[in-house]
C-alpha cells in the first residue's frame, strides 16, 4: 500500500450512519477519501448473507472510485470477497496467521504500545493504526486517549512505516496527529455526521 492511501481513511458500519449507509459511503468516496474500512459493529450488526451483500455493495463502490476496500476483523469475509485488505486489533486473529492466509493483501493492525508496534512491524503488517488520539464516542471499548505522545515516539522509532491516527479526529484537530508524524487520519463520525462531506474531506486532506 502507498502511504498516501492513508491520507483520509474512512471507517464505517451501518450503526455509524444517520442516513442510508451506501449513500454515505458514495458521498465520502465522491468527496475524495483515500481508503475505506467496513467495520460492522454495534447492537444489531448485519450478519451472514445480509452482511455479505452489504459488503459487496461497499466493495463495488470502492472499486468505482479506485479506493482500497478493507474489512475489519472478519478474515473469512475478506477472503471470500477478495477484499484489498483486513484490519485487526490486538485481540483479533494473530498477525502471523493472517499474513499466511492473506498473502499479498493489505494488513493493518491497531497498536497502543511500543511492544505492539514492534511486533506489528516485524510481523509483516502493512500499516498500523494508532489511537485513540482524542476521546471518541464511536468505539464502546476504546482505550483511554493516548494523546499524541505514543504516536510521536512510534514515528521517531520507525521514520518510514505507514501510520494512521484514529479516534476523535475532526477537520479542526486533524493537524495535531499529522504534525506528530501520522501519514493520515482515520475517522468515523467526522465524515458520517458531517453536514458537508465534501467540505470535511477537503479540510482533512489539507490539515
Ligand atoms: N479505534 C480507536 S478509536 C475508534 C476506533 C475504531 C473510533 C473512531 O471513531 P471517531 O468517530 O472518528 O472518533
Ligand atoms: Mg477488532
Amino acid at each position: 500500500m502507498k502511504r498516501s492511501d492513508l491520507a483520509v481513511y474512512f471507517i464505517m458500519g451501518t450503526a455509524d450512519c444517520l442516513e442510508e449507509p451506501l449513500a454515505v459511503l458514495e458521498d465520502a468516496l465522491k468527496a475524495g477519501v483515500s481508503c475505506f474500512q467496513l467495520r460492522e459493529k454495534g447492537e444489531s450488526p448485519l450478519e451472514g448473507e445480509e452482511l455479505e451483500r452489504f459488503a459487496r455493495e461497499c466493495q463495488t463502490l470502492c472499486r468505482q472510485y479506485g479506493v482500497p476496500f478493507i474489512i475489519n476483523d472478519d478474515i473469512e469475509l475478506a477472503l471470500k470477497l477478495e477484499a484489498d485488505g483486513v484490519h485487526v486489533g490486538q485481540d483479533d486473529t494473530s498477525l502471523a496467521e493472517i499474513r499466511e492466509t492473506f498473502a499479498g493483501k493489505i494488513i493493518g493492525v491497531s497498536v497502543h504500545t511500543a511492544e505492539e508496534m514492534t511486533a506489528a512491524v516485524q510481523g509483516g503488517a502493512d500499516y498500523v493504526g494508532i489511537g485513540p488520539i482524542f476521546a471518541t464516542r464511536s468505539k464502546a471499548d476504546a482505550k483511554p486517549p493516548a494523546g499524541i505522545a505514543f504516536l510521536s515516539e512510534a514515528r521517531k522509532q520507525y521514520p518510514d512505516f505507514p501510520i494512521v491516527a484514529i479516534g476523535g479526529i475532526t477537520a479542526d484537530n486533524a493537524g495535531v496527529p499529522l504534525q506528530a508524524g501520522a501519514d493520515g487520519v482515520s475517522v468515523i463520525s467526522a465524515i458520517c455526521r458531517s453536514a458537508s462531506r465534501a467540505e470535511t474531506v477537503k479540510k482533512l486532506r489539507m490539515a
